[in-house]
């Protein structure tokens, strides 16, 4: 490992950028009223209104290793798992509460379960962990005052409560980090207002988890709300700035660089329709066509793409959740070798869609359909060879007709006539 802390970060996150595409999974007691994971908070429910639902949760058909062998064939090379929403409700035998799946009729630890099956599939497994906590008493927002935004002014006249609460989250986060093996990832949620940084004892925090897993990697929402990124796009991040940029719901227009120009890990996180946790009413599913050209989009600007399903109170994704990952795997089975390590090709964004790149390696992918060849701008001579990524057959370069207005362009001919009369070689011309 190197010395400073943004060489450690590039050691730590190599995966990371290797891997580009994860699945995130918002699960918890809210897939039973089935509004979104937000429901006790939109609704003002308090935590006698949402008790039913500790009392009921039992997730049957909860089989996470299905869920592993989807995200695999999905193309998805890890994932992270709400261990614990800003509801409070663990999904892990927490020993510091008794709000838990094992006190439920699930009767079990359902993040080991988690971990051991996407582990066994060969997946790296994150997991996510609200700062926010509505269960807990000495939480600043909680009862039927629940909403984080709000001020509180009991907790501003008495911070030792708070105290008591950073104790029990710090607490949880090493039972996490002590109890499951080797995790890849901790995805912590959120910073906002006062609330970030050092009120969550951020170093302390942070040299736990370091000690306890010096290979895993943080988000940076310690030190970031959603509209501030936090210091990990300063010339000097600190210690607890994370190892990598968490968009939500956005992909940067040109990417993320820190204040130096250089570029920072990042992982845009994505629902498939328009919640994070399972809404039976909520049919705006994105198209995987969709879904596909944004992961090319992140990759094309050195990010990830985190995309989320939220399964059912039984425990399964939605069948159009499903759907669509069936498609986009069908797609990386041929075309992963343009995501997986790769990155920006540092050329200007085509019109026609877009370059990713791996080493001598550029991949184009064509977005629109063409009329006759595709404008390569700027690489006349600097293509040896072309070929379909999908099937591997030839794609012809040729300079372009108007070669002495466009001298640096090169072409893509996909519809030239040998292509459909199969020309000896020695015929073609190019
Ligand atoms: C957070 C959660 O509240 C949400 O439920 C989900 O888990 C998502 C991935 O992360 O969403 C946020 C976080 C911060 C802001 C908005 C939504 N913010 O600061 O505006």
């Amino acid at each position: 490992m190197g010395h400073t802390y943004i060489e450690q970060r590039t050691d730590r996150t190599r995966w990371f950028l290797n891997d580009r595409f994860g699945m995130f999974i918002h699960w918890g007691l809210y897939a039973i009223p089935a509004r979104g994971e937000w429901v006790r908070s939109t609704e003002r429910l308090s935590i006698e209104d949402y008790q039913p639902y500790f009392d009921e949760f039992n997730p049957v058909r909860y089989n996470p290793r299905e869920w592993a062998k989807k995200a695999k064939a999905a193309g998805m090379k890890y994932a992270v798992l709400t261990a614990k929403h800003h509801d409070g409700f663990c999904l892990f035998d927490s020993k510091l509460t008794d709000y838990k799946a094992t006190n439920t009729k699930a009767g079990r630890d359902l993040v080991r379960e988690f971990v051991d099956a996407f582990r066994e599939e060969g997946l790296k497994v994150g997991l996510y962990f609200s700062l926010i906590d509505w269960y807990h008493p000495d939480y600043p927002a909680y009862g039927d005052r629940i909403h984080p935004m709000r001020d509180d002014e009991a907790f501003r006249r008495d911070p030792a409560t708070f105290d008591r609460y950073l104790d029990y989250m710090h607490g949880q986060v090493r039972e996490l980090l002590t109890n499951y093996g080797k995790l890849d990832l901790m995805w912590f949620d959120y910073s906002y207002d006062e609330m970030i940084g050092e009120k969550w004892r951020a170093t302390e925090l942070m040299e736990t988890i370091r000690s306890l897993q010096p290979h895993i990697i943080v988000d940076n929402r310690l030190d970031a709300s959603g509209e501030e990124g936090g210091s990990i796009y300063s010339k000097e991040p600190s210690f607890y700035s994370g190892d990598f940029a968490s968009p939500e719901q956005i992909i940067p227009p040109s990417g993320v660089v820190d204040d130096n120009g250089n570029s920072i890990p990042w992982e845009a996180c994505i629902t498939l329709n328009n919640n994070w946790g399972y809404a039976a009413a909520d049919k705006t599913y994105k198209t995987a066509k969709t879904v596909i050209r944004k992961l090319v989009e992140c990759v094309s600007k050195n990010g990830n793409l985190l995309l989320n399903v939220g399964p059912d109170a039984q425990g399964e994704i939605p069948p159009e959740s499903l759907r669509i990952l069936e498609e986009v795997g069908h797609w990386m089975r041929q075309n992963g070798d343009s995501i997986y390590g790769c990155g920006q090709a540092e050329l200007p964004k085509p019109e026609w869609g877009r370059y990713t790149r791996n080493g001598n390696k550029l991949y184009a992918h064509l977005f629109e359909e063409s009329i006759g060849p595709v404008n390569l701008a700027g690489l006349a001579g600097k293509i040896k060879h072309a070929r379909l990524l999908a099937d591997g057959s030839e794609v012809f370069v040729s300079r372009p007709w108007n070669a002495a207005m466009y001298p640096d362009d090169a072409y893509f001919n996909f519809a030239r006539p040998e292509h459909f009369t199969y020309p000896l070689p020695d015929e073609r011309d190019t």
